[in-house]
């Protein structure tokens, strides 16, 4: 039996994706996240419904596959924000390689002129719940994930599922809770990125709140990267 285009897509760019270090892919039917959304926070679908959509994040494994970039390309060194633009070349790039269709690409990091939101995305598609810390949650990484993009396909996609995912967060007392009651009473408005990073440690200690994926815990420059913006050395 023939498998379906959508689905030797996504095993394609998944694939390479997970190669560039951005280990987490889910394809997923745009009408599911369509159905649900708000008007101008609906995703493009190539007036095909039913198109292929791709939720692309990653794992604490983004961050030696990114460095070993970031020691080679002296444009990322230049960049304020090596990450994000480390993503962006790559998702154009695997995508333009890989998908031999007509494609959009959503990032996480676009801000302007709003950001789209990419954690009720990820609920939406049943890869991670949101959780009482205003973190996406997943069932195996807990809070240890980044959602970088979306990639919308000009192909049916796959038939929308009706599982759902079980939140993590489900009979859990929610250690999280407290942990971000302190960090917000410890930082002062208007939360930011610089007012977290005088104050990371509170930060990270939500994360560090959840029980699940504790494996998956980023590790200390990782941490420090995503928490202080301290800037990165070259070994
Ligand atoms: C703007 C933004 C922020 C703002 C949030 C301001 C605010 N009040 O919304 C600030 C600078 C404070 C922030 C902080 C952080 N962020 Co931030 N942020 C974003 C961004 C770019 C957009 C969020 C947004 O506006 N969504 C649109 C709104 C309309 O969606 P919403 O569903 O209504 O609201 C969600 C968020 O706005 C947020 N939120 C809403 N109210 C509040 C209140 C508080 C106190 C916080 C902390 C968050 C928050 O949670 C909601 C879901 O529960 C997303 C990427 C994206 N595109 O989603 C990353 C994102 C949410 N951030 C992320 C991270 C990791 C962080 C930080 C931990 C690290 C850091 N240094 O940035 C901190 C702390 C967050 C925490 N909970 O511990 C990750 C979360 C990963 C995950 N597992 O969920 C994301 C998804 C980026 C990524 N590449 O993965 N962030
Ligand atoms: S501590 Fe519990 S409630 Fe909070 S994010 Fe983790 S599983 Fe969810």
């Amino acid at each position: 039996m023939t498998r379906p285009e959508w689905q030797e897509l996504t095993e394609r760019f998944a694939l390479a994706c997970a190669e560039a270090g951005l280990d987490l892919s889910t394809a997923f039917n745009v009408r599911k996240y369509n159905l649900q959304a708000f008007g101008n926070e609906r995703l493009f679908d190539f007036e095909r419904p039913d198109a292929l959509g791709i939720l692309v994040g990653n794992t604490r494994r983004l961050w030696p596959v990114f460095k070993r970039a970031f020691e080679r390309d002296p444009g990322l060194r230049a960049d304020a924000n090596p990450v994000d633009r480390y993503v962006t070349e790559q998702l154009r790039k695997l995508a333009s390689s890989t998908l031999g269709r007509p494609f959009q690409l959503l990032f996480a990091h676009a801000t302007a002129p709003k950001p789209f939101p990419f954690q009720r995305l990820a609920e939406a598609v049943d890869f991670a719940t949101v959780s009482p810390s205003h973190l996406a949650v997943h069932p195996e990484h807990g809070p240890w994930i980044a959602l970088r993009a979306v990639v919308l396909v000009d192909v049916e996609g796959p038939p929308p599922s009706l599982q759902q995912l079980v939140s993590p967060c489900r009979g859990c007392s929610a250690p999280c809770v407290p942990a971000l009651r302190r960090a917000l009473e410890v930082t002062p408005p208007p939360l930011s990125e610089a007012a977290i990073a005088e104050h990371a440690a509170d930060w990270i200690a939500i994360r560090d709140a959840c029980p699940v994926g504790r494996a998956s815990r980023y590790d200390d420059e990782q941490l420090a990267y995503h928490y202080t913006k301290s800037p990165l050395l070259v070994s």
